[in-house]
Formats: structure tokens, sequence, C-alpha cells
């Protein structure tokens, strides 16, 4: 659509059927703000473009079924109402400028190529790429994708496990694809992109790209893989879903992306072992082994099975009858991002793979129990999910485990952390009449005492204004806003 014209219906106010599907009616004048200044500052960016799109893609914050995706099992997510934005026009070349309204990422321009070259880890200008290699991987042709001029906003708080990154990832797609002929279906275009973020080195499954495409408002959203399915599941009613920021970071290109890479090898392994053991062949993931034994059968083997200890690389050579050397060359240990000896490593296998398990049973049950509005039922199967992401998957901090004990003290009925864990958020179930107890407490007793006491920096950001506890509905999932 022409530039100016979209600014005139923007500001002038007098047509939003594009927005009223995707927005509530209360959020419509910010949106309306937020987009005018978007495509203000994309002129000024690009004075010569007049012909734009906006796209959209939401972060997401995940339920129950943490660390499942990646092991082909199931989530239980849902779209938060913050999201990326992103404003492009198409260019007669093959490059892309891509800037963002926050001066925190700096501008980067490339080149559309069969082969996209990345940058060094930890740049924003990844996820772009990652999405235009995912789609040029998908076309097979390298002429297809177009250079775009883009100017992307997000008010999804970062390394939050809110999933900025995947809605980065996602509305860049949905951005290319409002200039190109080419249609890619939301379910297809969830799978190309949870393959395309590799690109950026984190060994992901497919929640977050999922969730950011196919959520739908006021409900969660059951995904299961291999294939690709998604189902949406309405939430009990009088509860809300309040997110806690923990405001510890976890980026995941440091450490914590070290950390997360780390759990998805010792889900491989613990496939391999398992699968040796049981005598099944061509299981590659422990959702391969859950859909052939069950979960219990499954849970049994491993509990009688594996050991208690940590394996040591020779422990788990000789479960599979070869040498430690085709272990590492299987799994790719030697030159992993981690850069640590492997041979001293040792892999905690049996917790590992009993979180997985576990916690891809206890989708299917909360799904169900939440489909039958049993919030309390749901609200301890939370809770049983957080213990296990703590004791089992070691991805909790003590900051997580204080914020969902105070919000289970004041009245929540489930807490957990949500996302990659090691930082990031909670999320809650809050009976509706609990709700402002349970705020009050958490800024109370974490905010103003824990957090200034414990991390004064952190602190001063979330009084500069950084949200930091936040009840919503969920939102819709991403798509063209304006052609
Ligand atoms: P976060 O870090 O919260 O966006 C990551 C993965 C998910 C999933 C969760 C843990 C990516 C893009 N996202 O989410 O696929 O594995 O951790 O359940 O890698």
């Amino acid at each position: 659509m022409d530039a100016e014209i979209l600014l005139k219906i923007l500001e002038e106010g007098y047509e939003d059927s594009f927005l009223t599907p995707v927005y509530e009616l209360k959020e419509l004048p910010g949106v309306k703000a937020r987009l005018a200044a978007l495509v203000r500052k994309f002129r000024g960016e690009f004075p010569e473009s007049r012909e734009v799109s906006i796209v959209r893609a939401p972060g997401r914050v995940n339920l129950l079924g943490e660390h499942t995706d990646y092991s082909g099992l199931p989530v239980l997510p849902m779209a938060v109402p913050r999201e990326v934005l992103c404003c492009s026009s198409r260019r007669r070349d093959k490059r892309v400028l891509a800037r963002n309204v926050d001066p925190k990422y700096p501008p980067f321009d490339f080149l559309v190529r069969r082969r996209v070259s990345f940058s060094e880890r930890g740049r924003w200008g990844n996820y772009v790429k990652a999405a235009f290699q995912g789609l040029t991987d998908h076309s097979s042709t390298s002429s297809g994708l177009p250079g775009l001029e883009m100017l992307f906003d997000g008010n999804i708080p970062t390394g939050a496990g809110l999933s900025s990154s995947s809605a980065l990832v996602v509305a860049t797609a949905l951005a290319i694809l409002s200039h190109s002929r080419k249609k890619v279906e939301s379910l297809e275009l969830a799978e190309v992109m949870a393959v395309a973020e590799r690109y950026v080195g984190t060994q992901g499954g497919g929640m977050d790209q999922a969730a950011s495409l196919l959520s739908e408002p006021g409900k969660a959203l059951k995904i299961d893989f291999f294939p690709l399915r998604a189902e949406s599941v309405d939430l009990a009613k009088g509860y809300s879903i309040l997110v806690c920021n923990s405001m510890v970071e976890a980026e995941k290109t440091g450490a914590a992306m070290q950390a997360y890479n780390g759990r998805a090898l010792e889900c491989k392994l613990a496939t391999a072992v398992l699968s040796r053991i049981a005598g099944i062949n061509g299981a590659g993931r422990l959702g391969d082994l859950y859909r052939e034994l069950g979960s219990a059968q499954l849970l049994r083997l491993i509990r009688s099975e594996l050991n208690e200890e940590p394996h040591s690389l020779e422990d788990i050579a000789r479960c599979l009858g070869v040498r430690p050397e085709e272990v590492s060359e299987r799994f790719g240990l030697q030159g992993t991002s981690t850069g640590e000896d492997i041979s001293k490593k040792s892999f905690r296998l049996k917790a590992r793979a009993v979180h997985v398990v576990s916690e891809a049973a206890r989708v299917e049950d909360g799904a169900i129990i939440m489909r039958k509005g049993d919030a309390d039922a749901f609200g301890a199967v939370m809770n049983a999910s957080h213990a296990s992401c703590r004791n089992n998957f070691e991805v909790s901090c003590p900051e997580l485990d204080l914020l969902t004990d105070l919000a289970r003290e004041n009245g929540a009925v489930g807490a957990r952390l949500t996302g990659a864990g090691f930082g990031g958020c909670t999320v809650n179930l809050v009976p509706q009449q609990n709700l402002d107890e349970v705020k009050s407490r958490v800024l109370e007793a974490y905010y103003e005492d824990f957090l200034k006491r414990a991390h004064p920096e952190r602190y001063e950001m979330y009084k500069s204004g950084t949200e930091t506890v936040f009840e919503f509905r969920a939102a819709a999932g991403g798509q063209c806003l304006v052609a």
C-alpha cells in the first residue's frame, strides 16, 4: 500500500477493519500510533520507497512442555500480545537494508544469495538472514527472493524466554512473502522457519515459530511434531495468565546457548543408549521412543536401565558397543560450540530423559485437564513441570525459583519457568480474585526487596520502566497486516 495513504488511514483513524480481527479494541489506539510511527520512520529512512507492507509476529509464553520440542514431543504455548513489527518495501535489486527503531540494534545490509553470509554470533542481523536463508532453501531457486528495505520495531522483552528471536525470524519471513508471489501456508512456514532459525547456532525445536504463526486469540495451542500439528485449547474461565520477568537475561548467544545445545545433545545421547537397550532401530529422538513404547514403559526403561550418576563418554561408548571416538564423531562432539574437552565431560542422561518424557506426558494430560476447565489440576501439573525443570533438567536458577514460590504462596495455582530457562520469565496461573494480591506481593518481595539487594543494576532497569509483570489475553498468530 502507498505509505502516505496508509499514514492517513492510521492517523485520521477512519478505517480499522484490518486491525480489529487481530487486536483487542482497547489496544487499537496504541497499535495505530505505533504503526504510524513505524511508517513515518520508514519514510524518513527510505524516502524513495512508496509501496510498503507491514507484518507482525508475536512472542510466546509456554504453559507446559519445556525442552520437549527438539525431542519431537509436544508443547502447550500461547502467543503474547508483544510483537515484532516490520515495515518493508521491495527493491529492484537483491540488497537487503535492515534497520531497527531501537538504536541498540545497528543497521546492516546484505545481498540475497543462494548462501547468505552470516555475521559473528550474537548479531541481530543473523535472525533476519536466517529467514532469508530458510526461504531460499525452501524455494530451491536462487532468483526467487527479492531484496528489501526493512524497518523493525519490537516490544517483546529480549532474553526473557518469550521468543523475541523467533518473532524476528517469523516477521522477516512474513515480510519477504508479502512482497513475493510465493504463497507458503502458516503450518509449512512454521516448519521452514524452525529449521531456518538453527542457522543462528541454536539447535532449537519448532515450538516458537509455530506458536508465533498459528496461535489464536484468547487460546493456548497444543503443538505436536513430526508431522507438525496444532490445535487450540480453551483456557479455564476466571483465571489469568501472569508473566513475571526475573530480569536475569538469558540471551541465547553465549553461555545460555551452550547450555541449551548441551541439553539437546544429552537428549540425543540418551536416545541412542535407550534405543540400543530396547533393541529399537532408527530412533533419532526421545520422541521416537515415546511413540514406540508409550510414556509409562519408556519411563520404566529409563529408571531401571540408566545410571543415576552422570555418564562419561567411555560409558556411553560401552553402552553403544563402539569406540569413544565414534561417539564423538557421530554426535558432533568435536569442535562443538562449547570448546570444552569433551572426553572429560559427563552427561546426565537419566535425569534429562526423565524430564523430557515426563514433561511430554504432562503436556498430554495438561491439555485434557485444561479442556475440562480444571484450573487447579492444571496448576498442579505446571508446578510439577517447574520441579522437573529445576531438578532433572537443571534449567532453573534461584531467581526463577523464588519468583515461582512467591506466586504460589500468594495465590497462584500454578507457577513455573517458561522458555529455555537460565533466567527469563515465569508463567503463572492465577484465579482472577487473587491477581492483585499476587502482583503486589511479587512486586514487593521480588523486585523491591530481593532484586534491589541481589542485583542492583537489574533493579535499576526495572525501575527505568522495563515491563516486568503483566497478565494478558493470548494474541493472534503472526500475519501480514498491510500488503
Ligand atoms: P526460548 O529461548 O524461550 O525462546 C527455546 C527454544 C524452543 C524450546 C525452548 C525450551 C529456540 C528458538 N527456542 O525457547 O524451541 O526448546 O527453548 O522449551 O531455540
